[in-house]
């Protein structure tokens, strides 16, 4: 499908300027969209400016009421959207369709906040004296997402930010243009008034600079890759915009000699492979102790020989394409990185997947184990984005801890034990913004917060109620009915 600009209640779609939309499972043109100039970014931020005066005056639980049509809207229209992320940035069926379902989530539980965006009431240190806070929105939001949650992020990012009264443009990736699409269409469906949301696509560099530098945007909300974040910082920080970004991570799984084997490999190619490992969260490294690692290492190594590689929409396929050349390439050479690193052990996949003919010109490549890695090699220190994995041998939970935590960045930390004591120690002690316990490094729920630390961010967090703050500035009311001049710190 061709992907369209949605600028104050205005569709436009492709015209001489365009940017091809390709399906990462064949390498076909599938569709195309807009390729926006730094003009059509400014109109789009113009007409949410003039839109969201009035938004913002909607009731909070009448906003609320337009995104809990919006997951009704998008439940109806589930398996169209899940086979368009499919199509568009190859992620499998049961994964496509939760790519969509993390909308509707997100829709259901942001339009329940319409009804709380609670602030504070506390008491004051003087008499006959209230204090409370309110949440106020900011304006115009700008929304910068990328292609592996191709209708998810993009949905994490605008619905707190319309329950709390902003209006939005968002610039999507260039590889997923319909997704954002169909996306925005199921909130223009619900109601949202024109202009509210406007859509914008276009590359990076055009658009979504034009979007960051834009002086009438004072909020930017960013997920991509480390460098860009920084840049797209850096462009930012002189206007004094809030800024989040959500910057990716090297997440590791930590395995305990008495872990459930069976449980824990599951956990680990789920972990390692699910969306192809372009995920955030993906457990690109698998740190286990000396009395299991054997065992280990040959159980991943069997476990992501057998995972079925193909086009996503196929039945049975557990481990789609990587969503473009570039994408495969960059998998390619961390293979060879990792093969010329001293003593790693390529114990599993390493090459482009075998795939049938009419996948033939698609991106795939194996799920891809590395054993015998120590702590410090780039295998085990860069993300890659794709699906390979790092095992790496310690001797006790401490020495696990060390080597978690000894990365640049901090999204998602997993532990796999049946001792609550260990279980617990690690949980305090490793530096990521998400712990699992007892399962992999994946499976954020909407109503709690999600990001890391070093690296991945810069101390923002999308979802939950935490979700909202980068979308709200906090207004200290203070209300003296005491018919006198009360001095704080002074009249005691
Ligand atoms: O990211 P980019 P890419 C990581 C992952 C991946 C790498 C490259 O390691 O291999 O990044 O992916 C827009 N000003 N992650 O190239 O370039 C761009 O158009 C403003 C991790 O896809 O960061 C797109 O909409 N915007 C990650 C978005 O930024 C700019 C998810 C992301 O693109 C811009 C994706 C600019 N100067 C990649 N340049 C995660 N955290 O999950 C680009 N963009």
């Amino acid at each position: 499908m061709d992907a369209k600009n949605l600028v104050g209640g205005t569709w436009s779609g492709p015209k001489a300027r365009s940017l091809p939309i390709i399906d990462p499972a064949t390498g076909k043109t599938i569709g195309k969209a807009p390729r926006s100039s730094a003009k059509d970014v400014a109109a789009a931020v113009d007409a949410a400016k003039q839109a969201q005066r009035a938004w913002g005056a909607v009731p909070a639980p009448r906003r609320g009421e337009i995104l809990f049509k919006a997951a009704r809207v998008m439940e109806g229209r589930k398996q169209e959207l899940g086979r368009l992320v499919c199509s568009e940035m190859g992620k499998v069926k049961a994964e496509a369709l939760g790519d969509v379902q993390e909308a509707i989530d997100m829709a259901y539980y942001m339009a329940a906040e319409g009804r709380r965006l609670f602030g504070q009431t506390t008491p004051s240190e003087l008499p006959n004296k209230l204090c409370m806070t309110l949440r106020e929105p900011v304006g115009v939001c700008g929304l910068i997402t990328p292609w592996n949650f191709p209708v998810a992020i993009p949905s994490w990012k605008s619905l707190p930010a319309l329950v709390a009264g902003n209006s939005v443009v968002i610039k999507p990736s260039e590889e997923t243009g319909g997704c954002a699409t169909a996306y925005v269409e199921c909130l223009v469906e619900a109601g949202i008034p024109d202009g509210v949301v406007n859509l914008v696509h276009g590359t990076g560099e055009e658009a979504g600079a034009a979007l960051v530098a834009h002086p009438d945007v004072p909020v930017i909300s960013f997920t991509g890759s480390n460098a860009t974040g920084r840049a797209v910082s850096q462009a930012a920080a002189p206007m004094l915009k809030h800024v989040h970004l959500e910057l990716g991570g090297k997440n590791g799984i930590v395995v305990l000699d008495d872990a459930d084997l069976e449980f824990a490999v599951r956990a680990i190619l789920w972990s390692a492979y699910g969306t192809t490992g372009q995920r955030c969260t993906a457990g690109s490294r698998v740190i286990a102790t000396r009395g299991i690692y054997d065992r280990l290492v040959e159980r991943v190594a069997a476990g992501a020989e057998a995972l079925k590689v193909g086009h996503g929409w196929t039945e049975g396929v557990e481990v789609g394409p990587l969503v473009r050349p570039a994408a495969l390439k960059k998998v390619e050479h961390y293979v060879q990185v990792g093969l010329r690193e001293d003593k790693a052990r390529l114990v599993a996949g390493g090459k482009r997947a075998r795939v049938p003919a009419a996948l033939k010109g698609g991106f795939f490549h194996e799920p891809t184990v590395f054993a015998d890695v120590t702590p410090s090699m780039r295998i085990a220190q860069e993300e890659i984005f794709g699906p390979v994995t790092a095992l790496m041998r310690v001797d006790d939970l401490d020495e696990a801890i060390e080597v978690h935590n000894g990365t640049p960045y901090g999204l998602s930390g997993a532990i796999i034990t049946r001792n609550l004591a260990h279980a617990m120690k690690a949980m305090r002690a490793f530096k990521t913004g998400i712990v699992y316990v007892h399962n992999g490094t994946i499976g954020a729920e909407v109503h709690l917060p999600f990001g890391g630390i070093k690296g991945t961010g810069n101390g923002h967090r999308e979802a939950g109620i935490a979700g909202l703050d980068l979308f709200t500035e906090w207004k200290t009311v203070y209300v003296d009915y005491s018919g006198g001049l009360q001095r704080a710190q002074i009249d005691r």
